[in-house]
């Protein structure tokens, strides 16, 4: 007997950003959080379930993964053989499509597209609401891939937290991302969110303040509002970053070509081209601007920064089923 599917889905980058945790386990979240789904990078994901198979095996852009990634695969698995009774063993195969090796996160694109290869494999049907749940539990960031355009990943109550569509983002706005260092990074975000919620002296006001912060970006959005969203998503991903500088030790992802970026996009909105920037946990800066802005900015940063390190994008779609 085999079980067989096979998803798609697109990265996206938080407007409003997801830090930290109020529940581990279920991967609950400590605030909302709201996203744009990016064209420019996917994850294609395969899924076997055979009774040949006497283990789990995960092959990441065609190398067999370590016995560590495997294991995060396998629990993520058995959420789905455990709501399927479906007891066998499978075969993950994903694959990254970036247009550069740009380190950019691929947790998010990667669960969501094996979420829903595994809602394919095992016949469950289940809607996105349900799938962007199971998504959560293997990286949160995750939960807003189920869907295209603008995502607000709700904190919900109890064990209730999914991504819900806010708009299809069909009018003029995209991303340009400067990839200014590709390495891996030294903390990831999973251990300095929880580093943050227990040290910081700050998050309180980070969770205070990132309830507001959607309420304006959701009005922003529904208004096309595009230099109030700009200016909301500045802000947010900065006040992201303080909440990290005041942990104990201290954490931050900057590297000086980061800052760099960030005063270029402030020098190019004073010269009459609105965008703004966000950072995650990583030194690439990401920039929101309108996509018909996107080839100038790209311009600008090419007086500093090669072709390759510089990545146009415009809203990506949902995931789909191959
Ligand atoms: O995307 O511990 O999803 O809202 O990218 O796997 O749940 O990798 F800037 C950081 C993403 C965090 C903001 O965290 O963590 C955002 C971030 P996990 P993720």
């Amino acid at each position: 007997m085999i079980y067989k599917g096979k998803a798609r889905a697109y990265a996206n980058i938080a407007l409003i950003k997801y830090w930290g945790k109020r529940d581990e386990k279920y991967a609950l979240p400590m605030n909302s959080s709201l996203s744009l789904t990016l064209d420019c990078f996917y994850t294609e994901t395969e899924v076997i379930f055979s009774k040949d198979l006497e283990k789990d095996y995960f092959y990441l852009n065609k190398e067999i993964q370590d016995k560590k990634e495997t294991e995060k695969i396998s629990k993520f698995l058995d959420l789905f053989r455990k709501a399927s009774h479906i007891d066998l063993r499978a075969k993950v195969d994903s694959i990254n499509y970036l247009p550069t090796a740009a380190g950019l996160a691929s947790s998010a694109s990667g669960f969501a597209a094996l979420a829903v290869a595994l809602n394919e494999a095992t016949g469950l049907k289940l809607g996105n609401k349900e799938l962007s749940m199971y998504a959560r539990q293997g990286s949160g960031s995750a939960t807003r891939s189920l869907y295209g355009g603008f995502v607000e990943w709700k904190k919900g109550k109890d064990k209730d937290s999914y991504a819900v569509k806010i708009d299809d983002a069909t009018w003029d706005i995209g991303m340009v991302i400067v990839v200014v260092n590709s390495k891996e990074k030294q903390v990831s975000s999973r251990e300095g969110m929880k580093n943050t919620v227990k040290t910081s002296p700050f998050y309180p006001a980070w969770v205070e303040n990132a309830e507001k912060d959607i309420i304006e970006a959701k009005l922003a959005i529904k208004n096309k509002d595009f230099e109030r969203l700009g200016l909301i998503t500045e802000r947010n991903g900065l006040m992201m970053h303080a909440t990290m500088l005041g942990s104990k030790p201290p954490l931050s992802y900057w590297e000086p070509e980061s800052v760099f970026v960030m005063q270029e996009v402030r020098r190019l909105r004073d010269e009459g081209i609105p965008c703004y920037f966000t950072m995650d946990a990583g030194p690439n800066v990401k920039i929101l601007c309108r996509l018909s802005d996107s080839k100038r900015i790209k311009e600008k940063l090419l007086e500093n920064f090669k072709e390759e390190q510089i990545i146009i994008s415009g809203p990506g779609p949902g995931p789909s089923i191959l």
